[in-house]
C-alpha cells in the first residue's frame, strides 16, 4: 500500500448530524486534501455500536456511550491520504472538547465529552477493523483524486 493510501474511519456522531455539522466536517477533510472513499447516513444498531466500542466495555460510560451513539443517525466515512489516521485525530481535537484547541472540530463545536461530535480511528490497525465493521468492500471506492497531483509532490 502506498503511504498516501492510508485510510481512517471517521464518523459524525448523532449530535454532529443534528447540529448540522456534516457539511462543515466534510469541508475540513476535503480542504485538507484527503480523499473521500466511502460515506453514508445510518441509524446504527446497538450491536454494531457495542462492537465498535468493545475496547471500552468495562468503562463506566460504556452503556451511556452506546445510548448516545444510537440516539440518532450517524455519518460514517472513510478518508484516505498520507498519515490520515494521525492527522485526522489532530483535526478532531482531544476526546474532551474542553481540552481541545480552537481550530479543531471538537474545540470549535463542542463543550462536553459526552457530546463530542465526531469519532476518528486512533491507529491504522483500529482503522482497518472499524472500516470492515461499518462498510462492505463494495462500498469502498477505489479511485485517484485528480487533486492528488497538487496535494502531494
Ligand atoms: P476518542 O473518541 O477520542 O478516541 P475514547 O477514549 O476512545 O475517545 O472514548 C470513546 C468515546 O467515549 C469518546 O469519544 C466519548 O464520546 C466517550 N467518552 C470518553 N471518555 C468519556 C468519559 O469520561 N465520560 C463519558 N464519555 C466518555
Ligand atoms: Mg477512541
Amino acid at each position: 500500500m502506498a503511504a498516501n493510501q492510508e485510510r481512517t474511519f471517521i464518523a459524525v456522531k448523532p449530535d454532529g448530524v443534528q447540529r448540522g455539522l456534516v457539511g462543515e466536517i466534510l469541508k475540513r477533510f476535503e480542504q485538507k486534501g484527503f480523499s473521500l472513499v466511502a460515506m453514508k447516513l445510518k441509524q446504527a444498531p446497538k450491536d454494531l455500536l457495542k462492537q465498535h466500542y468493545i475496547d471500552h466495555k468495562d468503562r463506566p460510560f460504556y452503556n451511556g456511550l452506546v445510548e448516545y451513539m444510537s440516539s440518532g443517525p450517524v455519518v460514517p466515512m472513510v478518508w484516505e491520504g498520507l498519515n490520515v489516521v494521525k492527522t485526522g485525530r489532530v483535526m478532531l481535537g482531544e476526546t474532551n472538547p474542553a481540552d481541545s484547541k480552537p481550530g479543531t472540530i471538537r474545540g470549535d463545536f463542542g463543550i462536553q465529552v459526552r457530546r463530542n461530535i465526531i469519532h476518528g480511528s486512533d491507529s491504522v490497525e483500529s482503522a482497518k477493523k472499524e472500516i470492515a465493521l461499518w462498510f462492505t468492500p463494495e462500498e469502498l471506492c477505489d479511485y485517484k483524486s485528480c487533486a492528488n497531483d497538487w496535494v502531494y509532490e
